[in-house]
């Protein structure tokens, strides 16, 4: 297994795997998602659309050559298709997370049974602190969360000491005021370089990284995902695209309207991982 000594202590590489996934999990969007959290009122999601979008992005992932699990909708968590923000999954532990939402802390141990089936190793964080997926953005070398409204500190710290018999470096840093997730405004596209809006890019989180700019209007296109060969942009936001691909990576737009009225993005409707 890859790793590095820092400060004396031994550092397990993430290097390939995280972007190099084998499997991913699911949930069918429920007809209730249309009374999901958001901060901003656009109106409520079209569900009859946004599971069409979600069909796509499924097939999306399977044509990435991912094994896809897709489980079946939650009527009582309406944010239930957001599964990102339940589980941590790296090569060797699955670590079921805490959401910080009140109507969302259920859907944690929803997720367990699935992630047990295909981890030896799963971890089941027991709080007080909270923390959702969608603040943790693990990259090549290192597993960053953003403190931020639904992730506490203790959160963090029971994260970190969780992930320490398995050799993870735990780096906590800002979500931007306001934002909801640290990965409503950042992606990896590779294991050194990162999409972030210039808020985020400005915070200093990336200075170890190479960093592509989302291009000002488009923030919403920094919520990317790399899968494989391919990195999923959400659809509309062509002049970041273009910007993706002219890096050298091969996008594939996905349209993503519906649940971007709930605050979701492309990340957050999945969990991509490979186990070892
Ligand atoms: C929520 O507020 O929790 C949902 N409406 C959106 C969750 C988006 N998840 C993510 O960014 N990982």
């Amino acid at each position: 297994m890859a790793s590095q000594e820092t400060h004396g202590r031994k550092v397990r590489l993430i290097t390939d795997a995280s972007f190099r996934f084998t499997h991913a999990i699911t949930r069918i969007p429920p007809r209730s998602a249309v009374a999901g959290l958001r901060s901003q009122d656009h109106g409520d999601p079209e569900i009859a659309t946004l599971t069409e979008h979600h069909r796509l992005y499924v097939q999306a992932l399977r044509d990435a050559g991912l094994e896809v699990t897709t489980l079946e909708a939650l009527e009582e968590f309406p944010d239930s298709l957001f599964v990102e923000d339940t589980a941590l999954c790296l090569p060797e532990v699955a670590v079921i997370l805490r959401p910080g939402a009140p109507t969302r802390a259920g859907e944690a141990a929803a997720m367990a049974p699935a992630l047990a089936s295909l981890y030896r190793n799963v971890v089941e964080l027991v709080g007080p602190g909270t923390i959702e997926g969608g603040d943790i953005l693990t990259t090549g070398s290192e597993v960053m969360v953003g403190l931020s409204e639904r992730t506490t500190s203790a959160g963090v710290a029971e994260l970190a000491e969780a992930l320490a018999p398995f050799g993870y470096q735990v780096t906590a840093v800002e979500t931007p005021e306001g934002v909801l997730h640290f990965k409503t405004e950042c992606s990896l596209l590779d294991a050194t370089t990162v999409l972030a809006t210039r808020q985020l890019a400005a915070s200093g989180a990336f200075a170890n990284y190479t960093v592509i700019e989302a291009e000002p209007g488009e923030e919403a296109a920094a919520n990317s995902i790399r899968v494989n060969d391919v990195v999923f942009m959400p659809q509309g936001y062509p002049r970041t695209s273009a910007r993706v691909r002219a890096a050298g990576f091969d996008v594939v737009e996905l349209p993503n309207s519906e649940c971007h009225k709930i605050d979701g993005g492309l990340s957050c409707l999945s969990l991509r991982f490979s186990p070892s």
